[in-house]
């Protein structure tokens, strides 16, 4: 069975789904998007995700030409169609094709594009043994430039952090804000434990408020371990007992090195674990 995309409203063979080379998405990044995750063909936080999705659109004064309702509908009609159980699913939106000129007045029909895919996970010994991270040079976006909870299609300075990471060898990399505070990595948020302690960076800190930062503070208030979400240093992580990073992606994945700094004990931590297993609960729930 060829895969089935969604567009302009319907699904149809992957072969199809096309945009045009006039679509401001592809000329200038002008679009949001979102990923999520399917479990035994149940969409992990769907409303959340739409919610972002919408709260994305409107940041950049981009329509969405369907309801927050008819969009989780297709994303759920997507799902099913390729017969996904466990997968990954990737909204796009863009401004749709236009002129070759910034004016996005210009473009006519916003695109909705929908791709249920198997997944790609981390390998397993990045779970059991937790992953390697390099402070990147790159910092996230200033937020008065374009603020880092739009899920938007302009991905690059994330990319160029990800690509100095790779380069280091790591497949994360942890960005600074521009106050040099820790922000969150390239595609994930971070968590740091410290005394029995859950701490992440605030919403202000210049982050995108991850779905799945959000499950894992909800289960560490349910396990009754104290949170907070204050501002972060390098310092705060180089001497930390644990240290993790969520997305949708990732899930809940251990770091033990960072910056050549071993974290804790260098294995993955007891309050890591507790939590990774409680996620684990919670998605098949
Ligand atoms: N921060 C950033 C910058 C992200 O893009 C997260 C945190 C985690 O959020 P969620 O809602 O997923 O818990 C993200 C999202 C990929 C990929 O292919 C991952 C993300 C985005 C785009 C691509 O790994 N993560």
């Amino acid at each position: 069975m060829s895969r089935q995309v969604y567009i302009s409203g319907k699904l149809v063979p992957a072969e199809q789904a096309t945009v045009s080379v006039f679509d401001h998405g592809l000329l200038y990044g002008d679009g949001v998007f979102e990923g999520l995750r399917s479990y035994g063909r149940k969409v992990f936080r769907l409303a959340e995700h739409v919610e972002r999705l919408f709260d994305s659109a409107r940041a950049i004064r981009l329509e969405i030409p369907l309801s927050p309702e008819a969009m989780a509908k297709a994303i759920n009609e997507t799902v099913a169609a390729n017969g996904i159980d466990d997968g990954y699913i990737r909204t796009v939106v863009t401004r749709g094709a236009g002129t070759l000129g910034l004016d996005p007045n210009r473009c006519s029909d916003p695109q909705v594009i929908i791709i249920a895919d198997s997944i790609r996970l981390y390998p397993k010994e990045f779970y059991d043994n937790g992953l390697e991270l390099i402070t990147s040079s790159v910092i996230r976006n200033h937020p008065a430039a374009l603020s880092p909870r739009i899920k938007s299609l302009n991905y690059l300075n994330n990319i160029l952090a990800k690509i100095e990471g790779l380069k280091a060898g790591c497949v994360e990399a942890l960005m600074l804000n521009h106050k040099g505070e820790v922000a969150e990595c390239t595609g994930d948020n971070i968590f740091l434990v410290k005394h029995g302690q859950l701490s992440t960076p605030p919403l202000d800190a210049g982050i995108l408020e991850g779905v799945t930062r959000n499950a894992v503070l909800e289960l560490a208030r349910d396990a009754r371990i104290p949170t907070s979400e204050r501002p972060l240093t390098k310092h705060d992580v180089y001497v930390a007992d644990e240290c993790f990073l969520t997305g949708t992606a990732a899930e809940v994945v251990p770091v033990v090195k960072v910056d050549d700094r071993i974290i804790g004990s260098g294995k993955p931590g007891p309050i890591t674990k507790d939590l990774t297993d409680r996620f684990h609960e919670m998605v098949r729930r």
